[in-house]
């Protein structure tokens, strides 16, 4: 290996190898050797492109951040690799001896140091390190030297051959590895089968019919993911634990246990993102299994001058707000009758009825009482989405019946305000009617009471030509979704949603 072209090329094999091996034990979780380095590019780019990448691209912003933290990795792996092998052959006197174990044995070191800087866990050290040095060692066989085929093109033909095979480890790693990934170590508690049998059964017959559009219950593979995580955590609800701590009388602590063997209920709840354009679809509602905050922060005696609270999460997120929503809050570990899935914060989650998504913290592990309020991670980027959301009609869908009548539909959601009314204007906003709405879930079955969206749909026969369809709700406070439009940030987008369509 003393030729410098096939060092680069053994190097750079040999990173990608090292980070397949990690992957195969680890899976995509924090202990996969790129999982830091993922994290690393989120939160050294400009806050504005993650704002936009998580938003906007929602999971492909996630996959992106985890591509580029994976290409990052392979490369700090090859750089590594390359200067191990450059001090061993230079070390390795001038015998023309295959490199024996020399250059193997100074990659094992270097991948297994950096490996263990990165994620210090011993199986996913051990896996780069042994896969990395079983690709130098077989590098150092295949290419040799003083093999009389060593030409050129010789060594260029056993580096293409090598890369497939490592590319084909490649493969296997990512199969065994994505057995790893679902993270879950508890079972839905049967016992609450019934309760979220019952709310699908309300819902599904409450649901107007309306093509292209979800119903009133999201599923589970289609509700919006928003984090700031490039690999999510993967929290063991055996493991799991929640501390009151900060300005109480007595810090708590609270197990899964104690938590699932608490005030239960099954109920709706409805989220939305603050960073979501106007029509998009970072909203949806879903049936939660849940226990009420209140009673397990009285317990810590909360006495701070700021009346707020700080809760963190076990991917490094924090969010400050008020200690009055924290109380109305509550914890959720059931998600539409199934343990709450990973990606959404198992396994145990916040759910604020009413606010902006981003304080509803997913793998939620301590709620600290303060004294002073802080800013949260969003705050701190000049976001301004601790507090309740703004009213939306939402217009999803435009279907030609063809018999010349259209029709449009869409969600409505106001947070715990509730939706009282949907209107259309088909002139372009100068005149009203009222669209038909699905019928309000029971209060009773509800977060916050209100704390779910509506369906709406209109149907009417256009003129030929271009109409502008524009659609506004009405909370049941019975304010009006303002006119005035802005963007996202800092506030929440606002404005009517605005659709034409020509016959
Ligand atoms: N721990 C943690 N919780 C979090 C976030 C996060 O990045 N980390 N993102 C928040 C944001 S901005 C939103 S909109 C909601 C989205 O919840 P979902 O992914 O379950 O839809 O989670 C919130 N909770
Ligand atoms: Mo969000």
């Amino acid at each position: 290996m003393k030729r410098p072209g096939s060092r680069a090329a053994v190097s750079a094999l040999a990173g990608f190898a090292a980070v397949a091996g990690s992957f195969a034990v680890s899976g995509l979780t924090p202990s996969f050797v790129a999982a830091p380095v993922g994290a690393f590019v989120v939160a050294t780019t400009p806050a504005a492109i993650v704002a936009f990448a998580i938003e906007e691209l929602g999971f492909l912003g996630e996959t992106l951040a985890f591509a580029a933290g994976v290409a990052l990795t392979v490369g700090l792996f090859a750089v590594a690799n390359y200067l191990a092998l450059l001090v061993s052959d230079a070390g390795g006197s001038r015998s023309s001896a295959p490199s024996g174990v020399v250059g193997p044995a100074a990659v094992a070191v270097a991948t297994g140091l950096l490996a263990w800087y990165l994620v210090a866990t011993v199986r996913s050290t051990l896996a780069a390190a042994i896969a990395a040095t079983g690709f130098v060692l077989l590098a150092s066989t295949v290419i040799r030297p003083t093999d009389p085929e060593g030409t050129v093109d010789g060594v260029r033909r056993r580096v293409l051959a090598l890369s497939l095979g490592v590319l084909g480890f490649g493969v296997v790693s990512y199969l065994f590895g994505s057995r790893q990934s679902s993270g879950t170590d508890r079972d839905f508690p049967t016992a609450f089968d019934a309760d979220v049998a019952a709310l699908r059964t309300q819902a599904a017959a409450k649901e107007l019919a309306i093509e292209g559009i979800p119903g009133l219950v999201s599923e589970i593979d289609e509700f919006f993911e928003v984090d700031i995580n490039s690999v999510d955590p993967t929290v063991r609800a055996d493991d799991w634990i929640l501390s009151v701590t900060g300005e109480v009388a007595s810090e708590r602590t609270l197990t899964y246990d104690e938590l699932v063997d608490g005030d239960v209920r099954t109920a709706y709840d409805t989220l939305r993102c603050v960073g979501e354009q106007l029509n998009s679809t970072l909203l949806d509602n879903a049936i939660w299994t849940v226990v009420p905050v209140a009673p397990i922060l009285e317990r810590a005696q909360p006495a701070g001058g700021c009346e707020c609270v700080m809760v963190r999460a076990a991917d490094g997120y924090y969010q400050q707000f008020p200690l009055a929503a924290m109380e109305r809050g509550y914890l959720a570990f059931g998600m539409n009758g199934e343990v709450l899935p990973r990606e959404h914060g198992y396994p145990v989650r916040l759910l604020i009825p009413g606010h902006w998504g981003e304080i509803n913290v997913k793998w939620v592990t301590e709620v600290e009482i303060l004294d002073e309020a802080v800013d949260g991670y969003w705050e701190e980027r000049g976001w301004n989405g601790t507090g309740p959301v703004n009213t939306i009609a939402k217009l999803w869908t435009v279907t030609d019946l063809g018999d010349g009548r259209w029709q449009v539909g869409g969600h409505a959601y106001a947070g715990i305000r509730g939706i009282e009314t949907v209107e259309v204007s088909t002139d372009g906003g100068d005149s009203w009617t009222d669209a038909e709405l699905s019928e309000p879930l029971d209060p009773e079955t509800v977060l916050g009471e209100r704390d779910a969206w509506r369906q709406w749909r209109y149907t009417w026969e256009p003129p030929d030509g271009e109409t502008e369809v524009v659609v506004r709700a009405i909370d049941g406070e019975g304010t009006v979704q303002p006119r005035e439009e802005a963007s996202p940030f800092p506030n929440g987008s606002s404005g009517w949603v605005r659709e034409t369509i020509s016959v």
